[in-house]
């Protein structure tokens, strides 16, 4: 098996035991209050890349830890970030008709379960991550709980989204458009790493410095390639409406570098991903193939 069929497979498999630990780990759908239990699995379920647990556990395997126990810490990342794009979607927020290839949840559903969704698949997040379990020292779990909260927070995801909200119709500088980013997209991602890699062994610093240098990178990547195919691929491919930042006079790094230099910064990040890691050599593979998976997505 060359390396490229080997990664396939793995990543083929993260995502079907994702699927099936979301499946296990979500209320039933018939379970009182059965539309809002429905609706929650609407949105999490049979759709989305996945990119939160696979870094996590390309991360977690790096430093040994169980893939049992990652998979619950991989759930309640993917909890938080359906959480996020269902909200994301909401008329008083991006105002999306269509995610993932089917309708948004307060399409499919209404506002109100909407609004619901995502708040109880936000503490379900935390249910599963602060449940004791045996391959966790008590300090292991609150301080995975303590990242996944950080990482959502006014100093992360939810405080990134309220700068992009304030930004429509204005021009940021580089500077304000990366921490805008770095606080929506990259925290979570980046706490993705930082989780994975925290079920397990404790690092040294030098792999901590790697680590985080490694998810910010690609936290940024993530994003510059987002923009780039917002502007550049059409909604059935990408399942959700295209070109939406331009209509809504988003700053972007398309708008703010031109198509041409955004490419180049996201190969930038793809080095910078692939140098952070380069001393833990073959044992990173994975999270290197991963650094390769986000930005190849424009290629
Ligand atoms: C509502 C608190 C709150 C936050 C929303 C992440 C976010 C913040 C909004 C999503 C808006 C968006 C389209 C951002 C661009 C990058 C991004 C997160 C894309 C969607 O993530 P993927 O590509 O989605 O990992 P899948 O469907 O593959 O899981």
């Amino acid at each position: 098996m060359t390396s490229k069929d080997e990664f396939s497979t793995w990543t083929k498999a993260i995502q079907a035991r994702t699927e099936a630990a979301l499946d296990q780990w979500l209320p039933p759908a018939a379970m009182h209050p059965a539309r809002l239990h429905e609706a929650m699995r609407y949105a999490v379920l049979g759709g989305g890349k996945r990119v939160r647990p696979l870094l996590c556990h390309a991360a977690g395997e790096l430093m040994q830890a169980l893939p049992e126990v990652l998979d619950r810490a991989a759930c309640a990342l993917e909890m938080i970030h359906a959480y996020s794009l269902v909200h994301d979607d909401l008329p008083c927020m991006d105002d999306d008709a269509l995610r993932r290839g089917k309708p948004t949840v307060h399409v499919q559903y209404d506002e109100a379960t909407a609004l619901l969704v995502g708040d109880a698949l936000q503490t379900q997040a935390f249910v599963l991550l602060s449940e004791p379990v045996p391959a966790l020292a008590a300090g292991q779990t609150a301080a995975l709980v303590h990242e996944l909260a950080l990482a959502s927070g006014s100093l992360g995801m939810a405080g990134g989204q309220a700068i992009d909200l304030e930004s429509v119709g204005k021009r940021l500088t580089r500077d304000q458009l990366e921490t805008m980013h770095r606080m929506k997209t990259g925290a979570l991602l980046r706490a993705s790493v930082r989780m994975g890699a925290g079920c397990g062994r404790a690092l040294v610093d030098d792999e901590a410095v790697a680590l985080d240098a490694y998810a910010s990178a690609i936290g940024l990547a993530f994003q510059v390639v987002d923009d780039i195919l917002d502007a550049t691929t059409d909604s059935a491919t990408l399942g959700k409406t295209a070109g939406k930042d331009a209509a809504n006079d988003k700053p972007t790094y398309v708008s703010l570098l031109g198509l041409a230099e955004a490419r180049v910064l996201a190969e930038d990040l793809r080095r910078d991903a692939h140098a952070a890691i380069r001393e833990f050599g073959s044992a990173a593979a994975r999270l290197r193939s991963l650094a390769d998976l986000v930005v190849d997505r424009i290629n």
